[in-house]
């Protein structure tokens, strides 16, 4: 049955007890899903992504939903890094959980800056944003070139002592195996994707983009492909371990991203739809891996059949 199935994996040498993670920016800094169940119950948590200094983000409306999925401008909201490591990672650090931080900077130094304090703080893993598309500076303006991409990972694991740095890609590329061997080459110890796809929506009645900001960034189940492709080919371009996202909302969604080469999986809108869907996607995999007759779900990783 499920419960003799290992679930452990190890990230970048990070040890998680299981390979589901919860994505940044679906889960705050995780007071609220703290209220349903004990967050011990996840391997990793990626807490909203953080800037130097504190920011109030876009105006609204900056969430709509779409056919499975949604579309999102948030602009980073969060209240600085100081303010992280002072006030929200105490509680996270409650919990027998990897922390990541995930954060985004204006300038390379940013990133550096970042990395130092975060890593002095002892977070587990730094998680390095250069994918978000509703900010002008830093965000989409690095993660779609490979010097810049490059450029941001030497800094960032120039600053961050031992502490692993994982690349979050964006899938606002033509290729996305270019970034992924540039960021591998300036010394990234993991790489995540997908972030959201840039979309919009109009309002056909008032003839306006339904989002302030016009256009957002798409997440949720309609995703998944694009994502199970996209870490297919980075895992066949690249060395480093991977965690998968983008439209996990299932214990087979969660599989596949392992066949396709990813080590664990972050799960990510499906918490607005169901808090409890990261230990759902968990036991489900696991329930998975049982009917397989695997006795690890690491053996997952990397299995798709080549036709
Ligand atoms: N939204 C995303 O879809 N990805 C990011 O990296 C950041 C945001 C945001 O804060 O708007």
């Amino acid at each position: 049955d499920r419960s003799q199935v290992d679930l452990s994996v190890n990230l970048a040498g990070m040890e998680m007890k299981n390979p589901i993670v919860v994505a940044s920016g679906t889960f705050g800094f995780g007071h609220e899903y703290g209220e349903f169940y004990d967050l011990s119950e996840l391997g990793g948590i990626c807490a909203k992504g953080l800037t130097l200094h504190r920011r109030e983000g876009n105006p609204g409306p900056r969430i709509a939903e779409t056919p499975m999925g949604i579309l999102n401008s948030v602009g980073l909201q969060n209240p600085g890094v100081d303010y992280f490591i002072e006030h929200e990672l105490p509680f996270l650090r409650q919990y027998d959980v990897k922390v990541i931080a995930n954060i985004s900077g204006n300038t390379p130094e940013e990133y550096g800056v970042m990395c130092e304090k975060l890593s002095a703080a002892g977070v587990d893993m730094i998680e390095v944003n250069i994918s978000c598309p509703n900010v002008k500076a830093g965000g989409l303006a690095y993660g779609t070139r490979p010097e810049l991409a490059a450029e941001v990972t030497e800094v960032a694991k120039g600053h961050a002592g031992s502490t692993p740095v994982m690349v979050k890609l964006s899938p606002n590329v033509t290729d996305i195996t270019e970034i992924a061997k540039a960021v591998e080459g300036a010394g990234a110890d993991a790489l995540s994707l997908i972030n959201t796809l840039r979309g919009m929506r109009i309002d056909v009645n008032t003839r306006r983009p339904i989002l302030k900001m016009n256009t957002g960034g798409l997440s949720g189940p309609a995703v998944l492909p694009v994502a199970v492709r996209m870490v297919w080919e980075v895992a066949n371009a690249v060395k480093v371990p991977i965690l998968g996202m983008g439209g996990v909302a299932k214990g087979a969604d969660a599989a596949q991203m392992l066949l396709a080469g990813a080590t664990a999986v972050a799960v990510g809108t499906a918490c607005f739809d169901d808090p409890y869907a990261p230990v759902k996607v968990r036991d489900a995999l696991a329930q998975l891996a049982a009917d397989q007759g695997l006795a690890r779900v690491s053996e997952l990783t990397g299995g798709v059949r080549p036709w």
